[in-house]
């Protein structure tokens, strides 16, 4: 009889602990600091049809992609070897959702955009702002899009030769039926950081031109894809190699043929991944898989660097995202939990440990911004010397930086959460695992530290001169603003000592200088970012960043006011001065 009475108690008890979920609407209309940005740089006929666009795709991923990026984390990639009656087959079989993933990639022109170049120089911030918009809702779809990316940008610095104008047409079409996505081969068991030194696969000339490659890829993603980029050695008459960087070469295969038969490739298994499980990462022999030759012999390393570089960048979109994601969904949720009688977003506290989140997202942003915009002027012949210097500088800084900033940001903004942030049906899990790659695949943060010191030696000191000049201007710029003074001064003070260190490494050992690389790399990455004082005043203050409502209360501590122009940028500008190890 107790029982009986107390059950409905102990339901509707139950029914009170439900906790209201954070929903975020529009992405594109609902990130201030974005539109704050287009609004300032891009040219007013650009802006009005960008911003059309990007509200028009904010509604789809809310509608249609961000259902199917969960359904593709709900039914990952299974990997049948053999059929029903003992063929060999090595299927890697794929959900509706991803290849739904595909079309639409295509539809929304992710690719094509960068290559169309329809907004002239703007068109890479156009493409790099709808992949931001794209990349958590994608349901592991950025990978492959990053390769494929890459592998057009190759082809396309290649001048587009006659052999490969129809891949190149697929990597960039519009059409969902045409359009091809690209895997980026080069990892094998003995290296993937050391390609140099760990390539085994060999490539056997034939008699018509063409090579066919023997040897084990340890780390294939999007194993799906249709065509690939891969290195190999090529073997003389006499079946020898020569080993080390120079004996690299570049090659483009089709996976398949044209029945859907594997090009003399092997899946030995799928990976089994912390995280990117909605993605096929696969080992893979090739047994004599046709290729095409598309370096000039020895040249591989050179020549897929045009890859590396532009998935770097999707790395750094995909970090920003995650960041951006994970802290959109806290501020929702503290406008929501209530704990101690009231809610989370009166809690100064908490309100500080989102704002410190949102401060080096900020940065993060405006440091894959700078990238999207030299790049699209690279692309474009509009670039100086100078501003192709600092792309390449900034594209392993930016990589390196950002990966390693996710990854802290989102396990930060997932305690926000309080408990539910560790529940994996929240969907907050994923966003978590997803980034936890960032700072590995595409190159480590150390591995990136070292090619930072690559671009600084190889341009005899110019790129270092390019970043201090640059840096210098936005921060007389920032001068002007009385109440950025604090910050300014300690930015000053940070260039000065980052100065005297690069003064004095022609004298130091090259041990020294790569015991510095990660901590010098973070320095160049915390300096660019906190200086970003840009050319409109507007941006950098905030005024022009139309708070809403919606987000205002983030500036509300302790009852006073903030504003980005009296708190948050100069915090960053602070974080930035801070002085590193290394000077
Ligand atoms: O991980 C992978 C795919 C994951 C899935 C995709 C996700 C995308 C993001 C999704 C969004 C969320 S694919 C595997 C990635 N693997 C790597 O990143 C390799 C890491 N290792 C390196 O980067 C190393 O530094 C190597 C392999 C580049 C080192 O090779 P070498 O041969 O020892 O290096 P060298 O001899 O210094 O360089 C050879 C040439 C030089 O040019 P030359 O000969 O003209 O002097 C270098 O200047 O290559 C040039 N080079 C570059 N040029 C090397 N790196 C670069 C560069 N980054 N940019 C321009
Ligand atoms: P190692 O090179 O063995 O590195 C081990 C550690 O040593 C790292 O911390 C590294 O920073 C450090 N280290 C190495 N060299 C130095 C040095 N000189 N100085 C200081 N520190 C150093 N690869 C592909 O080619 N294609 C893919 O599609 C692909 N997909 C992937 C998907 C996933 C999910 C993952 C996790 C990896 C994928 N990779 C892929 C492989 C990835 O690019 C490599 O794992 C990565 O480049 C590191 O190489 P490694 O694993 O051999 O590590």
């Amino acid at each position: 009889v107790l029982e009986d009475l107390e059950m409905p108690v102990a339901r509707r008890e139950t029914e009170n602990l439900f906790q209201e979920r954070p929903e975020t609407g529009n992405q594109y209309l609902e990130d201030a600091l974005l539109r704050g940005y287009l609004k300032a740089h891009l040219p007013p006929k650009v802006l009005e049809e960008v911003s059309q666009d990007l509200e028009r795709f904010g509604n789809r991923l809310l509608t249609e992609v961000k259902p199917l990026g969960w359904e593709c984390e709900l039914n990952p990639p299974v990997f049948r070897q053999y059929d029903a009656w003992g063929q060999r087959v090595d299927h890697i079989i794929t959900c509706s959702a991803w290849k739904r993933m595909k079309e639409i990639s295509a539809e929304e022109g992710l690719i094509a955009e960068a290559y169309e170049r329809k907004y002239s120089n703007w068109s890479r911030v156009h493409q790099a702002v709808k992949l931001y918009l794209f990349s958590t809702t994608s349901g592991g779809f950025n990978c492959p899009l990053a390769m494929t990316d890459g592998a057009a940008k190759v082809i396309e610095s290649l001048g587009i030769p006659a052999s490969l104008k129809n891949a190149f047409d697929h990597l960039t079409s519009r059409d969902p039926k045409k359009f091809w996505t690209s895997g980026q081969w080069m990892t094998e068991r003995r290296g993937g950081s050391d390609v140099a030194n760990g390539t085994e696969t060999v490539a056997r000339k034939q008699p018509d031109g063409t090579y066919r490659l023997y040897g084990f890829k340890w780390f294939t993603s999007a194993a799906d894809s249709d065509v690939t980029l891969t290195l190999a050695r090529i073997a003389d008459a006499e079946g020898h190699v020569k080993q080390g960087s120079s004996g690299l070469s570049l090659f483009f295969l089709k996976v398949r043929d044209e029945d859907k038969k594997l090009n003399n490739i092997r899946v030995q298994r799928l990976k089994d991944k912390l995280g990117t499980r909605q993605m096929a990462t696969a080992e893979l022999w090739l047994d004599g898989a046709e290729a095409e030759l598309i370096s000039a012999e020895g040249r591989g390393v050179a020549s897929i660097s045009n890859m590396l570089n532009i998935s770097r960048i999707h790395n750094v979109i995909g970090a920003v995202a995650s960041m951006r994601r994970m802290i959109s969904l806290s501020r929702e949720y503290a406008l929501k939990r209530v704990v101690f009688g009231k809610l989370l977003k009166d809690h100064p506290l908490h309100m500080q440990t989102i704002a410190r989140l949102e401060v080096q997202t900020r940065g993060a942003f405006l440091l894959l911004m700078e990238i999207a915009r030299l790049l699209g002027l690279a692309e474009t012949n509009m670039a100086s010397e100078q501003d192709q210097l600092l792309l390449r500088l900034l594209v392993p800084v930016a990589k390196l930086y950002t990966g390693k900033q996710a990854s802290a940001t989102v396990i930060e903004a997932m305690e926000c959460f309080g408990g539910q942030g560790y529940m994996e049906d929240t969907g907050l899990p994923v966003i978590v695992r997803d980034t936890l790659v960032l700072s590995i695949w595409e190159g480590t943060t150390n591995i990136l530290s070292l090619d930072v010191l690559r671009s600084l030696t190889k341009s005899q000191g110019r790129a270092i001169a390019v970043f201090f000049s640059t840096v210098q201007k936005k921060i007389e710029l920032a001068s002007s603003t009385a109440k950025l003074e604090p910050a300014v001064r300690q930015m000053r003070d940070a260039i000065s000592r980052l100065t005297q260190f690069v003064q004095g490494a022609g004298a130091k050992e090259a041990v020294t200088m790569e015991l510095a690389a990660r901590d010098f790399s973070y320095s160049l990455a915390r300096i660019y970012a906190g200086s970003g004082k840009d050319r409109n005043d507007e941006f950098q203050t905030g005024k022009g960043l139309g708070i809403s409502p919606r987000v205002s209360w983030l500036h509300t501590l302790r009852g006073k006011e903030w504003s980005f122009k009296e708190s948050l940028v100069p915090t960053f500008q602070m974080e930035a001065a801070q002085p590193d190890k290394c000077c």
